[in-house]
């Protein structure tokens, strides 16, 4: 994110001393990091090097849910909560803007100020449309890097806006679908997709008309969702975000459901699944970088105007490229 006025990372970074004073808790280090994923780096790799031992120990949890109906607020409840068992959490933000704009609508998204000076609290907002397609880049390599720096939990919040709650959910371990009354019901709510993806559902807005109403709703549409008999079956629990009700009974279903994932397998299958996601989009980036311009001209562009020509299919040309 240079462009938006960052200076460049230098020259050299000592990455080995980075990673130790991340790992040992200083939030500055554990920016810089972060900072180094989202300028991709050259340090990166063996930033990445440095913390593979480490990975695999966080509760990665997506929060999801349509625009306004509570996920911030819920996001920095939840921060409460955790926090209040003494364990460490960082918040990732994701900004669904043009990376140009940094971290600037963070203060706007993430209503976080109880939570600023408190060290055990680590809050970053990432852009979902990088340079390199985003999402699929960046996140994982960013819940990697807190993973790894030691935080317990990993609350990831994104704008519910279709494709970007669906690779949230296949970046978390426990995903959080959130509801509110008047926001949309259970109907629209599975229109969305939105019912395949979470695994603890919570109507927020519970001081709220119609709250218990949306529980129901929502209720019977996943009683009817065929699941095996050993499956997870997702809690629809009641909230009042705003007020910090209900937040305990959320927290104590994201550790059943981790429990329950660990012990099944499906932790496991959703890591591997995450982890293979990861590989091919970084090779995907390398292979795109490459093709789109090296020392010799533009490949693509060269082989794309052959085709166009007609001296060349498609597959052929896709064969050339695959073989330069
Ligand atoms: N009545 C009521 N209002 C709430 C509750 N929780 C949040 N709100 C309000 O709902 C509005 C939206 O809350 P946010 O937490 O910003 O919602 P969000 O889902 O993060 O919104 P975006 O990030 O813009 O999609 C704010 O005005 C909150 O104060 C609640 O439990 N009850
Ligand atoms: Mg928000």
């Amino acid at each position: 994110m240079t462009a938006a006025g960052r200076p460049h990372p230098r020259a050299a970074v000592d990455v080995a001393s980075l990673v130790e004073r991340a790992r040992s808790g200083q939030a500055r280090a554990v920016a810089r990091l972060l900072s180094l994923v989202e300028d991709e780096s050259p340090a990166l790799r063996e930033v990445m090097a440095l913390l593979a031992p480490y990975t695999g120990r966080a509760h990665v949890v997506g929060i999801t849910g349509a625009p306004g109906v509570g996920k911030s607020t819920t996001t920095s409840a939840l921060v409460t909560a955790v926090r209040g068992r003494g364990q460490r959490v960082a918040v990732v933000a994701i900004d669904p803007s043009s990376p140009l704009s940094g971290g600037a609508l963070l203060g706007d998204r993430i209503r976080m100020s109880d939570h600023a000076t408190d060290p055990g609290v680590f809050i970053r907002s990432v852009a979902s449309r990088g340079q390199l397609g985003g999402l699929a880049w960046t996140t994982p390599q960013v819940l990697r890097v807190l993973d790894a720096t030691g935080f317990d939990v990993v609350l990831v919040e994104t704008v519910g806006v279709g494709q970007s709650e669906v690779d949230v959910a296949r970046a978390a371990d426990t995903t959080v679908v959130l509801l509110a009354p008047g926001m949309g019901d259970g109907i629209q709510a599975s229109k969305a997709g939105i019912l395949e993806i979470g695994d603890v559902y919570v109507v927020n807005k519970a001081d709220r008309e119609g709250a218990v109403a949306v529980r129901r709703d929502l209720r019977s549409v996943l009683s009817h969702t065929e699941r095996p008999a050993d499956a997870w079956r997702p809690p629809v629990l009641l909230t009042s975000a705003q007020n910090g009700e209900g937040l305990d009974q959320v927290v104590e279903e994201l550790d059943a459901h981790l429990a329950w994932a660990r012990k099944s397998g499906e932790l496991e299958r959703r890591r591997l699944r995450r982890a293979r996601e990861e590989v091919e989009a970084i090779a995907m980036t390398a292979l795109r970088r490459r093709w789109a311009g090296t020392s010799d001209g533009d490949r693509l562009a060269d082989l794309a105007a052959r085709v166009l020509a007609g001296e060349l299919d498609p597959s052929a040309a896709a064969d050339e490229l695959l073989d330069s």
